[in-house]
């Protein structure tokens, strides 16, 4: 008798764990979906590091506020290490979506383990991870940087058509590692390399900050005096480039001719002004996009696994008409 009721008693106990461990993990699709104004987002940020990241940050932010979802937010100051940690944290709060930009493409795997794992779904923005495993985020919302970098060297080889003699470009990476650079490069270089006369002297980063842009260019103008143009990955580098050139007694636009990608306001400006040549666009507006991500994610649909940014491109005469209504 004693030993029915004590096997009653653990089965009982067992019952109790299983219901609990079932219970309210977030994205349990059991529980059908919960209120859009009770849904928590956990968003880590890159940084602060350009005006595109700032323009980023605001829209996000503000998309956020209009749809009445609350967002926390990080900002991981470039450092990998840092947005680990936002993540851990974010799972530990038990939020219902993760967001995040990556600050470089590889090594997430770890921690995108750790979050199905607690059954909170990922979204990335603006970034890739290079990863084996694509069931560890939901979508990816952001441009398509090898494009981008396409679309700057086919401007490049437009512009030098006619030239006969050699091009020598300077080119100012972005982060080392992080998505973007990589890409814009590699569509760069493939765009350029049908035609021997271009030739990159030198390729440095700049880490996607106007400080970095305008020291490796002090640096670089030394050892090459005779470049005839720089392709910066960001606008920020070019601004950098643009002072640096300028203390050297040369004419950014002119005398060295500067291409760059993202077309914040600064950058359209100094475009405007003839001090740099030609900007390709990348949008950082993805705030509305990531809130119907979200919500498609809350409802239990599966968002498209890839959403590709629509940008344009600029010359100098677009940027002057372009300005004035220019969002970021
Ligand atoms: O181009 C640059 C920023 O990841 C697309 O990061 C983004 C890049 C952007 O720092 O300005």
């Amino acid at each position: 008798m004693k030993k029915i009721i004590s096997i009653a008693a653990v089965g009982a106990l067992l019952l109790t764990l299983a219901g609990c461990a079932g219970g309210s993990t977030s994205g349990d699709s059991a529980s059908g979906p919960k209120p859009v104004d009770q849904l928590v987002v956990g968003f880590a940020q890159v940084g602060a590091e350009s005006g595109w990241r700032t323009a980023n940050t605001t829209n996000i932010q503000d998309s956020f506020k209009e749809a009445g979802i609350e967002l926390k937010f990080s900002d991981a100051q470039q450092k990998q290490e840092n947005q680990i940690k936002a993540i851990r944290s974010y799972i530990q709060q038990k939020v219902d979506v993760i967001a995040f930009s990556p600050v470089v493409e590889t090594g997430w795997d770890a921690v995108l383990n750790e979050a199905k794992a607690a059954n909170i779904p990922v979204v990335l923005t603006d970034r890739a991870v290079d990863s084996q495993d694509d069931s560890l985020y939901e979508s990816f919302l952001g441009s398509d940087f090898v494009e981008e970098g396409k679309k700057a060297g086919q401007w490049v080889v437009d512009s030098y058509k006619d030239s006969t003699t050699p091009v020598n470009i300077i080119q100012l990476e972005g982060t080392t590692g992080a998505a973007p650079a990589i890409d814009r490069a590699e569509g760069f270089a493939d765009a350029i390399g049908s035609d021997a006369k271009f030739k990159i002297v030198a390729s440095q980063t700049g880490d996607f900050t106007r400080a970095g842009g305008k020291q490796v260019t002090e640096a670089l103008l030394k050892s090459n005096p005779d470049v005839n143009l720089i392709y910066a990955h960001n606008d920020d580098m070019a601004l950098g480039a643009i002072e640096a050139i300028e203390a050297a007694g040369k004419k950014p636009g002119v005398d060295i001719k500067i291409v760059s990608v993202d077309a914040v306001k600064d950058g359209m400006q100094a475009l405007a002004d003839g001090k740099i040549n030609y900007i390709v666009e990348c949008s950082p507006l993805l705030g509305q996009q990531l809130v119907d991500i979200v919500k498609q994610i809350n409802d239990g649909k599966t968002p498209e696994k890839r959403i590709i940014t629509e940008e344009t491109t600029f010359d100098q005469a677009q940027a002057v008409t372009a300005l004035p209504t220019r969002q970021y």
